[in-house]
Protein backbone atom coordinates (compact mmCIF):
# COMPACT_ATOMS: atom_id res chain seq x y z
CA UNK A 1 0.00 0.00 0.00
CA UNK A 2 2.48 2.46 0.65
CA UNK A 3 4.98 1.27 -2.15
CA UNK A 4 1.92 2.29 -4.49
CA UNK A 5 1.23 5.82 -2.41
CA UNK A 6 4.80 6.36 -2.93
CA UNK A 7 5.33 5.69 -6.77
CA UNK A 8 1.73 7.90 -7.07
CA UNK A 9 3.28 10.70 -5.52
CA UNK A 10 6.33 10.36 -7.23
CA UNK A 11 4.81 10.41 -10.41
CA UNK A 12 2.31 13.43 -9.20
CA UNK A 13 6.18 15.13 -8.66
CA UNK A 14 7.77 14.25 -12.24
CA UNK A 15 4.49 16.19 -13.75
CA UNK A 16 4.85 18.71 -11.81
CA UNK A 17 8.43 19.18 -13.00
CA UNK A 18 7.68 18.60 -16.37
CA UNK A 19 5.56 21.69 -16.42
CA UNK A 20 7.10 23.52 -14.66
CA UNK A 21 10.32 22.93 -17.00
CA UNK A 22 7.93 23.60 -20.35
CA UNK A 23 6.74 26.84 -18.76
CA UNK A 24 10.74 28.05 -18.18
CA UNK A 25 11.22 26.77 -21.53
CA UNK A 26 8.56 29.00 -23.44
CA UNK A 27 9.30 31.74 -21.37
CA UNK A 28 12.94 31.69 -22.53
CA UNK A 29 11.42 31.07 -26.23
CA UNK A 30 9.07 34.19 -25.76
CA UNK A 31 12.35 36.68 -24.56
CA UNK A 32 14.43 35.49 -27.63
CA UNK A 33 11.92 36.09 -29.82
CA UNK A 34 11.39 39.75 -28.66
CA UNK A 35 15.26 40.48 -28.75
CA UNK A 36 15.35 39.19 -31.90
CA UNK A 37 13.28 41.87 -33.39
CA UNK A 38 14.81 44.18 -35.64
CA UNK A 39 14.06 48.02 -35.35
CA UNK A 40 15.72 50.05 -37.95
CA UNK A 41 17.05 53.86 -36.40
CA UNK A 42 13.80 55.61 -37.53
CA UNK A 43 11.90 53.27 -35.14
CA UNK A 44 14.21 53.57 -32.50
CA UNK A 45 13.76 57.29 -32.57
CA UNK A 46 10.26 57.38 -32.75
CA UNK A 47 10.36 55.26 -29.71
CA UNK A 48 12.65 56.94 -27.58
CA UNK A 49 11.34 60.43 -28.39
CA UNK A 50 7.75 60.07 -29.26
CA UNK A 51 5.85 63.26 -29.13
CA UNK A 52 8.52 65.49 -28.84
CA UNK A 53 9.64 68.48 -30.77
CA UNK A 54 12.58 68.52 -33.06
CA UNK A 55 15.08 70.71 -31.96
CA UNK A 56 18.10 72.29 -32.80
CA UNK A 57 21.51 70.52 -31.10
CA UNK A 58 24.36 72.81 -29.81
CA UNK A 59 26.96 73.92 -32.19
CA UNK A 60 29.37 70.97 -32.22
CA UNK A 61 32.64 73.80 -31.81
CA UNK A 62 30.84 75.44 -28.94
CA UNK A 63 30.54 72.34 -26.71
CA UNK A 64 33.91 71.48 -27.68
CA UNK A 65 35.44 74.61 -26.45
CA UNK A 66 33.31 74.94 -23.62
CA UNK A 67 34.56 71.05 -22.95
CA UNK A 68 38.16 72.09 -23.70
CA UNK A 69 37.63 75.28 -21.36
CA UNK A 70 36.41 72.85 -18.56
CA UNK A 71 38.69 70.36 -18.84
CA UNK A 72 42.16 72.95 -18.16
CA UNK A 73 40.51 74.43 -15.65
CA UNK A 74 39.51 71.41 -13.89
CA UNK A 75 42.79 70.03 -14.54
CA UNK A 76 43.98 72.98 -11.27
CA UNK A 77 41.44 71.30 -9.13
CA UNK A 78 42.14 67.69 -9.88
CA UNK A 79 45.60 68.37 -8.92
CA UNK A 80 44.40 69.79 -5.27
CA UNK A 81 42.84 66.78 -5.33
CA UNK A 82 45.32 64.38 -5.75
CA UNK A 83 47.71 66.26 -2.85
CA UNK A 84 45.07 65.97 -0.46
CA UNK A 85 44.28 62.53 -1.39
CA UNK A 86 48.15 61.05 -1.25
CA UNK A 87 48.27 63.00 2.27
CA UNK A 88 45.25 61.54 3.73
CA UNK A 89 46.61 57.72 2.62
CA UNK A 90 49.78 58.03 4.41
CA UNK A 91 48.31 59.51 7.54
CA UNK A 92 45.57 56.59 7.35
CA UNK A 93 48.69 54.00 6.34
CA UNK A 94 51.15 55.42 8.81
CA UNK A 95 48.38 55.31 11.72
CA UNK A 96 47.38 51.42 10.89
CA UNK A 97 51.06 50.59 11.34
CA UNK A 98 50.98 52.53 14.60
CA UNK A 99 47.58 51.18 15.77
CA UNK A 100 46.55 48.65 13.79
CA UNK A 101 43.34 49.88 12.68
CA UNK A 102 42.62 52.85 10.10
CA UNK A 103 41.20 55.87 11.01
CA UNK A 104 39.57 56.19 7.59
CA UNK A 105 37.51 54.04 6.27
CA UNK A 106 36.74 55.49 2.69
CA UNK A 107 37.79 58.69 0.58
CA UNK A 108 35.58 59.96 -2.01
CA UNK A 109 36.76 63.00 -3.96
CA UNK A 110 34.67 64.95 -7.45
CA UNK A 111 35.35 68.13 -9.41
CA UNK A 112 32.11 69.79 -9.03
CA UNK A 113 30.41 69.28 -12.78
CA UNK A 114 29.73 71.70 -15.14
CA UNK A 115 25.60 71.40 -14.58
CA UNK A 116 26.49 71.57 -10.51
CA UNK A 117 28.60 75.14 -11.12
CA UNK A 118 26.25 76.85 -13.80
CA UNK A 119 23.42 75.85 -11.26
CA UNK A 120 24.82 76.94 -8.18
CA UNK A 121 26.05 80.50 -9.72
CA UNK A 122 22.59 81.03 -11.01
CA UNK A 123 21.73 80.77 -7.30
CA UNK A 124 24.51 83.93 -6.54
CA UNK A 125 23.19 85.64 -9.35
CA UNK A 126 26.74 86.12 -11.20
CA UNK A 127 27.44 85.10 -14.63
CA UNK A 128 29.57 81.39 -15.60
CA UNK A 129 32.82 83.05 -16.32
CA UNK A 130 36.22 81.37 -15.58
CA UNK A 131 37.00 84.51 -13.04
CA UNK A 132 33.79 83.88 -10.93
CA UNK A 133 34.53 80.27 -10.97
CA UNK A 134 37.20 80.76 -9.30
CA UNK A 135 36.44 83.85 -7.00
CA UNK A 136 33.16 82.67 -5.62
CA UNK A 137 32.86 78.53 -5.37
CA UNK A 138 34.95 76.75 -2.85
CA UNK A 139 33.97 73.51 -3.50
CA UNK A 140 34.59 72.87 -7.17
CA UNK A 141 37.11 70.66 -5.70
CA UNK A 142 35.63 68.19 -2.78
CA UNK A 143 37.29 65.68 -0.68
CA UNK A 144 34.91 62.98 1.61
CA UNK A 145 36.90 61.80 3.89
CA UNK A 146 34.24 59.07 5.94
CA UNK A 147 35.71 57.50 9.36
CA UNK A 148 34.67 55.10 11.89
CA UNK A 149 34.41 57.22 15.12
CA UNK A 150 33.83 60.80 15.54
CA UNK A 151 37.40 61.13 17.46
CA UNK A 152 38.71 60.35 14.19
CA UNK A 153 36.99 63.19 12.46
CA UNK A 154 39.07 65.45 14.23
CA UNK A 155 41.91 64.37 14.25
CA UNK A 156 41.62 63.40 10.31
CA UNK A 157 41.07 67.66 10.52
CA UNK A 158 43.30 68.53 12.64
CA UNK A 159 46.34 66.46 11.37
CA UNK A 160 46.01 67.90 7.99
CA UNK A 161 45.56 71.75 9.26
CA UNK A 162 49.02 70.74 11.13
CA UNK A 163 51.02 70.12 8.00
CA UNK A 164 52.47 73.48 6.47
CA UNK A 165 51.75 73.26 2.86
CA UNK A 166 48.01 73.58 3.84
CA UNK A 167 46.40 76.79 4.76
CA UNK A 168 43.15 76.92 6.47
CA UNK A 169 40.50 78.67 4.38
CA UNK A 170 37.13 77.92 6.69
CA UNK A 171 35.46 75.58 8.87
CA UNK A 172 31.73 75.10 9.68
CA UNK A 173 31.07 72.11 12.57
CA UNK A 174 28.14 70.34 11.29
CA UNK A 175 28.34 67.49 13.71
CA UNK A 176 28.59 70.56 17.39
CA UNK A 177 25.74 72.63 15.44
CA UNK A 178 23.96 70.31 13.31
CA UNK A 179 21.84 71.52 10.47
CA UNK A 180 18.15 71.81 10.90
CA UNK A 181 17.75 68.70 8.69
CA UNK A 182 19.78 66.78 10.91
CA UNK A 183 22.87 66.61 8.82
CA UNK A 184 26.28 66.39 10.30
CA UNK A 185 29.81 66.83 8.71
CA UNK A 186 32.75 68.91 9.64
CA UNK A 187 33.51 70.74 6.41
CA UNK A 188 36.82 72.19 6.41
CA UNK A 189 38.03 74.17 3.03
CA UNK A 190 41.45 74.52 2.71
CA UNK A 191 43.92 75.52 -0.07
CA UNK A 192 46.79 73.60 -0.66
CA UNK A 193 50.08 73.82 -2.44
CA UNK A 194 50.34 71.99 -5.74
CA UNK A 195 54.19 72.56 -7.82
CA UNK A 196 53.15 72.51 -11.41
CA UNK A 197 56.10 72.75 -14.24
CA UNK A 198 56.49 76.43 -14.11
CA UNK A 199 54.67 77.56 -10.90
CA UNK A 200 53.47 77.03 -7.60
CA UNK A 201 49.67 77.28 -6.91
CA UNK A 202 47.11 77.37 -3.86
CA UNK A 203 44.55 75.43 -5.27
CA UNK A 204 41.15 75.77 -2.78
CA UNK A 205 39.72 72.15 -1.69
CA UNK A 206 36.43 71.32 0.83
CA UNK A 207 36.76 68.53 2.86
CA UNK A 208 33.91 67.14 4.08
CA UNK A 209 34.56 64.74 6.95
CA UNK A 210 32.05 62.66 8.20
CA UNK A 211 31.49 59.55 10.28
CA UNK A 212 30.57 56.03 8.37
CA UNK A 213 26.92 56.55 10.18
CA UNK A 214 26.85 60.80 8.86
CA UNK A 215 27.36 58.99 5.57
CA UNK A 216 24.68 56.75 5.64
CA UNK A 217 22.26 59.25 6.86
CA UNK A 218 23.31 61.76 4.13
CA UNK A 219 23.51 59.27 1.14
CA UNK A 220 20.05 57.89 1.91
CA UNK A 221 18.51 61.60 2.60
CA UNK A 222 20.04 62.69 -1.06
CA UNK A 223 18.73 59.86 -2.68
CA UNK A 224 14.83 60.93 -1.03
CA UNK A 225 15.89 64.61 -1.76
CA UNK A 226 16.77 64.20 -5.33
CA UNK A 227 13.72 62.08 -6.32
CA UNK A 228 11.24 64.42 -7.78
CA UNK A 229 8.62 63.21 -6.42
CA UNK A 230 9.37 63.13 -2.70
CA UNK A 231 6.54 64.84 -0.76
CA UNK A 232 8.75 67.50 1.32
CA UNK A 233 5.96 67.45 3.76
CA UNK A 234 6.65 68.61 7.75
CA UNK A 235 5.99 64.52 8.78
CA UNK A 236 8.84 63.55 6.44
CA UNK A 237 11.51 66.41 7.74
CA UNK A 238 10.66 65.03 11.21
CA UNK A 239 10.99 61.59 10.04
CA UNK A 240 14.68 62.29 8.91
CA UNK A 241 15.74 64.24 11.70
CA UNK A 242 14.88 61.43 13.97
CA UNK A 243 16.80 59.14 11.47
CA UNK A 244 19.61 61.58 11.88
CA UNK A 245 19.73 61.82 15.55
CA UNK A 246 19.16 57.95 15.68
CA UNK A 247 23.28 57.65 14.18
CA UNK A 248 24.22 60.59 16.31
CA UNK A 249 23.42 58.81 19.06
CA UNK A 250 24.59 55.44 17.74
CA UNK A 251 28.34 57.05 17.03
CA UNK A 252 28.20 58.65 20.24
CA UNK A 253 27.76 54.93 21.86
CA UNK A 254 30.59 53.38 19.92
CA UNK A 255 32.64 56.14 20.58
CA UNK A 256 32.05 55.33 24.62
CA UNK A 257 32.78 52.08 23.61
CA UNK A 258 36.09 52.88 21.96
CA UNK A 259 36.86 55.27 24.90
CA UNK A 260 36.99 51.89 26.97
CA UNK A 261 39.30 50.37 25.19
CA UNK A 262 43.10 51.39 26.49
CA UNK A 263 45.34 53.02 23.11
CA UNK A 264 42.52 52.71 20.82
P1 LIG B 1 27.44 68.60 -4.18
O1 LIG B 1 26.88 67.86 -5.32
O2 LIG B 1 27.68 67.71 -2.97
O3 LIG B 1 28.62 69.44 -4.54
P2 LIG B 1 29.21 77.71 0.88
O4 LIG B 1 29.03 78.74 -0.18
O5 LIG B 1 30.04 76.54 0.39
O6 LIG B 1 29.67 78.25 2.20
P3 LIG B 1 27.07 75.85 0.82
O7 LIG B 1 27.34 75.45 -0.58
O8 LIG B 1 25.62 75.86 1.23
O9 LIG B 1 27.73 77.23 1.17
O10 LIG B 1 27.93 74.90 1.75
P4 LIG B 1 27.62 73.89 2.88
O11 LIG B 1 26.43 74.22 3.71
O12 LIG B 1 28.92 73.79 3.60
O13 LIG B 1 27.26 72.53 2.09
C1 LIG B 1 27.90 72.16 0.93
C2 LIG B 1 27.84 70.66 0.70
O14 LIG B 1 27.60 69.92 1.90
C3 LIG B 1 26.73 70.21 -0.23
O15 LIG B 1 27.17 70.34 -1.54
C4 LIG B 1 26.54 68.75 0.17
O16 LIG B 1 27.56 67.93 -0.38
C5 LIG B 1 26.74 68.82 1.66
N1 LIG B 1 25.46 69.09 2.35
C6 LIG B 1 25.12 70.23 2.97
N2 LIG B 1 23.91 70.11 3.52
C7 LIG B 1 23.46 68.87 3.26
C8 LIG B 1 22.25 68.15 3.58
O17 LIG B 1 21.34 68.63 4.22
N3 LIG B 1 22.17 66.86 3.10
C9 LIG B 1 23.16 66.27 2.40
N4 LIG B 1 22.98 65.01 1.99
N5 LIG B 1 24.30 66.94 2.06
C10 LIG B 1 24.45 68.20 2.49
P5 LIG B 1 26.19 70.73 -2.74
O18 LIG B 1 26.68 72.00 -3.30
O19 LIG B 1 24.75 70.71 -2.27
O20 LIG B 1 26.30 69.61 -3.81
Amino acid sequence: MIGKWTRKKERMKEQKTKQETETVEGQKKQQKKETETEISVEEYTELFFSGEEDVQLPMTTEMFNLAAEYKRLMFFYEAGIDQIVAKLQILNKEFQLNNDRNPIENIQYRVKSIESIQKKMEKMGVPLTRQNIVNCLHDVAGVRIICPFIKDVYQMGKMLLEQDDITYVKMKDYIREPKANGYRSLHLIVTVNVFFSNYKAKVPVELQLRTIAMNCWASLEHQLRYKKDFPTSEERHKELKICADMMASADERMQRLADELPGF
